[in-house]
């Protein structure tokens, strides 16, 4: 019965979210479409392609996000787009945003603009990416025009998208571009996001004066952390809990501590060091966004280091499906003392099968968690609509509505969990 008596509070936000690469289709310009390429990088063959042709329909699929009642959506401004090459930048590409954040005002939606979102253009990529630390310094040019061109329409800011999630998959297990496979790499590539941050952070609030929605806030900026809990397998065999915690520190503990301390600390044992104090870092949190998904058991010794639960629900990916594990993650969020935005939480379930009863589990455990106390400022589903999942191809199917991907037209048609 209490469960039923869940309320969340009044200015909750509810919506869903989206990535430019992954919806708009055609952006040619970045190291996804090049590594897209490669044989065999893309689990299903696919590619990204004109993926869900938002960028030519991102009118009707704000129109149909307000018919489900949402009042925010979370959006990414495709840096290869705007910015094709170093120092020129692309009108038409420019204007374009400019009609999308248009359109979300029109539809009732607040926008929450992430400025990246796991893509780099070519020309940042051939540099170096987030190895070189002149990436810093485009960044934060990029970051300084956005702020400047689309404050007057933003409040709401994601610096950057699951930073660890970047640097591990990209420089560790080498499944994303540019696909190296060398820890000591990753940590460099995970300090320079962390830092790109904290300066991100401070050009926002210094660049965008302009209040969008009237609420006396011009700039309210965070950034998205992918945090799933990471327990060990057999909690009885050391070598499983040492390797639990290790991973723990490094892709979770040490990613919510940096903003809130202003200190990175990373280390992988065998792998090396990485430990820096950059300015701007320290409080550098309106708000954290918690991307949540699932939970990993942790296995040393082992072919696979991380496997779901035996015997426990899975999505499509083989992930473990663990509604309350959204509550748990929020709650360790607000431990940084940032009020904390789901930015994402879904499951990749192409039959709708399991995704409404698990939406509504993990809702009533969240809202148990609110009305104790915890900090939660809204809930963004991942995804609208299904689209591209990166290696995984058009194989993950997160939405909250089914595309039809062999149609050019790209139907949408909403699932029970709309
Ligand atoms: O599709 C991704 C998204 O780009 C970032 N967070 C996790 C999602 C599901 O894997």
């Amino acid at each position: 019965m209490d469960d039923v008596l869940v309320r969340f509070p009044p200015g909750f936000h509810w919506g869903a979210a989206l990535s430019a690469h992954q919806a708009e289709g055609g952006n040619r310009g970045n190291d996804w479409w090049r590594f897209e390429r490669r044989p065999g990088a893309i689990r299903d063959g696919t590619t990204s392609g004109d993926a869900c042709r938002h960028w030519e329909r991102f009118d009707a699929d704000f129109a149909r996000a307000r018919g489900y009642g949402h009042t925010m959506h979370r959006l990414s401004l495709e840096w290869s787009r705007i910015e094709p090459d170093r120092g020129r930048r692309d009108a038409a590409a420019v204007a374009h945003y400019h009609e999308v954040l248009a359109s979300l005002r029109r539809h009732g939606l607040i926008p929450l603009v992430t400025l990246h979102h796991f893509t780099n253009p070519l020309w940042i990529a051939d540099a170096g990416g987030w190895e070189s630390r002149a990436t810093l310094e485009r960044f934060d040019e990029h970051v300084r025009f956005c702020a400047r061109e689309y404050g007057g329409e933003v409040d709401w800011w994601c610096t950057v998208n699951e930073p660890e999630v970047a640097a591990f998959r990209a420089y560790s297990e080498g499944t994303w571009p540019p696909g190296c496979r060398d820890d000591a790499r990753a940590l460099g590539v995970l300090a320079n996001l962390l830092e790109a941050h904290g300066r991100a952070y401070r050009i926002l609030h210094d660049e965008d004066r302009a209040d969008a929605d009237g609420d006396g806030r011009a700039a309210v900026v965070g950034f998205a952390k992918h945090l799933p809990q990471l327990v060990p397998d057999r909690p009885w065999f050391v070598p499983d809990l040492v390797r639990a915690r290790v991973e723990d520190r490094v892709f979770n503990a040490a990613v919510l501590e940096a903003p809130v301390t202003g200190r990175i600390a990373l280390s992988i044992p065998g792998a090396g060091r990485v430990e820096r104090r950059p300015p701007g870092l320290a409080g550098s949190l309106d708000y954290l966004g918690l991307n949540h998904y699932t939970r990993w058991r942790v296995r040393a010794l082992s072919r696979l280091p991380r496997v779901a639960g035996r015997g426990a629900p899975r999505n499509d990916l083989g992930w473990e499906v663990w509604p309350e594990g959204l509550a748990d993650a929020a709650r360790r969020a607000a431990r940084t003392g940032a009020p904390v935005l789901v930015t994402e939480h879904g499951l990749a379930d192409a039959a709708d099968a399991r995704r409404p009863r698990a939406l509504v589990e993990a809702l009533l455990a969240l809202g148990r968690a609110v009305a104790e106390g915890t900090p939660v400022l809204g809930y963004l589903h991942w995804s609208l609509m299904d689209n591209f999942e990166w290696a995984e191809g058009y194989a993950g199917r997160f939405g909250l509505e089914h595309v039809d991907f062999a149609d050019p037209e790209r139907p949408r048609t909403p699932r029970r969990s709309a």
